[in-house]
């Protein structure tokens, strides 16, 4: 079968990450598929240049909190970003919550100004990984359905991109081989990398049109 018939054709462009900030958020059902898929979107991400200290992850227990961390942690980055803004005057407020100016010490040595790394800016892309397996029941069918339409909701009600990374899938054996853990000969592939490279050139996009640049 031709390569591409089915599946993601390859971008021309290399898209450059190194101002992005990007979140994962995973569930933690089914957790060695999961660190497998995580470990492919940190490897693209980094590949393409996003910092270190720019790739925050959070977990929650299942998927079906996935769409409710996506939304909070986008919203929780705003405010972060704010706060750390430089104020009025000039200054950096890197504390995150309000404290009064304190008295000048007249014995203390000023301590020296230290540059400290602090995020300031929204997340760019957010990636929501998990991994459905159906079972014996109907609950996969509410989960995924579920899931699937909450994670459209908060990228199109938020404007940040919200990278689709949940399998849902009817036996392990196909979740192996999406995480490129496949337990015959062919190992599969790690969807995992397509959705960093996926928040790397959705972040950019989404940052060149904001800016009313188009292609
Ligand atoms: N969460 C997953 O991420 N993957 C699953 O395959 C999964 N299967 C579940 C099956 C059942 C019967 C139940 C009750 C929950 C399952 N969950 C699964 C957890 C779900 O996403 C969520 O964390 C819990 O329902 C608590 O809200």
């Amino acid at each position: 079968m031709s390569s591409t018939l089915k599946g993601l054709v390859k971008s021309d462009v290399e898209y450059d990450g190194s101002n992005l900030r990007v979140a994962i958020v995973h569930a933690r059902w089914n957790k060695v598929i999961i660190d497998a898929l995580i470990a492919g979107a940190v490897a693209k991400l980094k590949e393409r240049g996003v910092q270190d200290n720019n790739i925050v992850i959070e977990s929650v227990p299942g998927s079906y909190e996935l769409p409710l961390a996506c939304s909070r942690m986008i919203a929780g980055a705003h405010v972060q970003a704010a706060s750390n803004a430089p104020d009025l005057l000039g200054g950096l407020n890197f504390s995150g919550s309000f404290s009064p100016p304190k008295a000048p010490s007249r014995t203390a040595t000023p301590a020296p100004a230290v540059a400290v790394a602090t995020p300031n800016r929204p997340f760019d892309a957010v990636i929501a990984i998990g991994v459905l397996i159906k079972g014996a029941t109907m609950h996969f069918e509410y989960i995924c359905e579920s899931v699937s339409h909450a994670l459209m909701k908060v990228q199109l009600d938020t404007g940040v991109p919200v990278i689709f990374g949940v399998l849902t899938v009817l036996n392990d054996d196909q979740a192996l081989e999406r995480a490129g853990l496949g337990r015959g000969a062919e190992k599969g592939h790690n969807h995992g990398e397509d959705w960093g490279l996926a928040a790397v050139e959705m972040g950019s996009h989404v940052r060149r049109w904001s800016e009313g640049k188009f292609a």
